[in-house]
């Protein structure tokens, strides 16, 4: 296995804390090849991918037909921005629209942008339809969410390390408790509401998965209320949790649909905002838009990157073998001191050590876990995420689950 001639860890780690802006604290892995589930790193050591580029890569990495997609037409058209149109977008808008149930799609590239999409089109339906006067309008977000790095996005963030010095902050939006439906049922008697953005699942917050009936109970709620529902499915869509999106498993169609990460199989940075024409329509020509957005290279990879879902049945997977997995996790909570619960859907899981949250222990595990071939990374303190490519065989993961089992067996704190 070729590896970069004279690129060692230690080296690249250098250069990047040298030269770079130290706006993450990496795990100390310098990756140089992906295929499926693994990943190796510059010294030719393979590794089983337990993150997943944070749920990008659902259809494993470099999938050799969405980089076929990528290098036919990236030898052919990359970008022509939407001051023409161009043979690509009006097939692939056709298609995500149709994959997904709505009427119309507005593309755009990373997933912070569309959820920054989804909150201009809430307000602006909220103004042109629902009738809420002039600079009223308000989004509701829960605690704890995670919704993107943008200064409007943070704005709704209660996580001092992504806001600290960030101000000042964009008014109009309220936080509630997450999984606490009479905070929305209480905040909704303003009416000034235009929407309530929400993560199906809280992935950053520590993969919380909410009351069986919460996403229902909201979603009834938002319609009583002539207020949009509208889902962040950047990191839970994409058949991560075991169906086509989160919200499949509470049986409800969001107002509008955010998309990102896996829309592309984390080959190039592709989002999505879907809704139906009765709110999609208030956006007219110069209200919105972005370079990239749209782009020919962007609409074959997400095509075929939406193929390879379908055709793979990777929703099918996932569930299968997330059962499997929590079910090994359960086990290590009932024989072991170091694992307090587990807890996720699909392939999106977390498990919760028996430490405090500032204590290194479940940094230390997944240092661990490299040394024993599995990359995972803490979210918040002691939570560890689990989110393998979704591509995974069982034997694969069987694999995986005695990695993890035997590291946090022999681990001592
Ligand atoms: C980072 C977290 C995960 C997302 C949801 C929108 C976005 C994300 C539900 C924005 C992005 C990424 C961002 C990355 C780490 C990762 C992350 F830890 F930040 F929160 F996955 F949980 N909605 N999540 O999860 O999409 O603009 O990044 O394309 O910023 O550190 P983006």
């Amino acid at each position: 296995m070729a590896v970069l001639e004279n690129m060692t860890s230690q080296h690249a780690i250098a250069l990047e804390n040298r030269y770079g802006a130290q706006n993450y604290h990496p795990l100390p892995v310098v990756l140089t090849r992906g295929e499926g589930v693994y990943v190796w790193d510059v010294e030719g050591k393979r590794y089983y991918d337990f993150l997943s580029a944070y749920s990008a890569v659902n259809q494993g990495h470099c999938h050799p037909k969405i980089i076929s997609a990528l290098r036919q037409q990236a030898e052919r058209l990359t970008l022509t921005s939407r001051a023409f149109y161009n043979d690509q977008l009006g097939m692939y808008e056709k298609y995500i629209t149709q994959y997904f149930g709505f009427d119309k799609v507005l593309p755009m590239n990373t997933g912070a942008e569309a959820v920054e999409t989804a909150i201009k089109l809430a307000r602006k339906w909220g103004y042109e339809k629902k009738g809420i006067p002039a600079n009223h309008a308000k989004i509701v977000v829960c605690q704890n969410n995670f919704h993107g790095r943008t200064v409007t996005i943070i704005s709704a963030s209660n996580d001092p390390v992504a806001t600290e010095n960030f101000g000042p902050f964009t008014p109009g939006i309220l936080s509630i408790r997450y999984n606490d439906i009479d905070a929305l049922r209480d905040v909704l008697e303003d009416e000034n509401i235009a929407a309530f953005l929400v993560e199906p699942i809280q992935g950053e917050a520590g993969v919380y998965v909410p009351d069986k009936n919460y996403i229902k109970e909201a979603y009834t709620l938002c319609k009583e209320n002539n207020v949009l529902f509208v889902a962040d499915e950047v990191q839970t869509g994409v058949a991560r949790t075991g169906k086509l999106l989160a919200v499949d498993h509470c049986g409800i169609k969001p107002d509008i649909l955010i998309l990102g990460k896996a829309l592309s199989g984390g080959v190039i940075p592709v989002s999505a905002v879907l809704a139906d024409n009765e709110i999609m329509t208030v956006i007219r020509p110069g209200n919105h838009g972005s370079t990239f957005g749209g782009n020919p290279l962007a609409c074959a990879v997400a095509k075929a990157a939406l193929k390879v879902v379908e055709e793979e049945h990777l929703a099918e997977n996932a569930e299968r073998l997330g059962e499997l997995f929590r079910a090994a996790m359960q086990d290590l909570v009932d024989t072991t001191d170091l694992v307090r619960l587990v807890r996720g859907k699909g392939l999106l899981n977390a498990i919760v050590i028996n430490d405090s949250e500032d204590s290194s222990t479940a940094w230390d595990i997944c240092m661990k876990l490299r040394d024993n071939g599995l990359l995972a990374k803490p979210t918040h303190g002691n939570i560890i995420r689990f989110a393998p490519p979704l591509v995974m065989t069982q034997d694969q993961l069987m694999e995986c689950i005695a990695i993890i089992g035997n590291t946090l067996k022999a681990f001592r704190t």
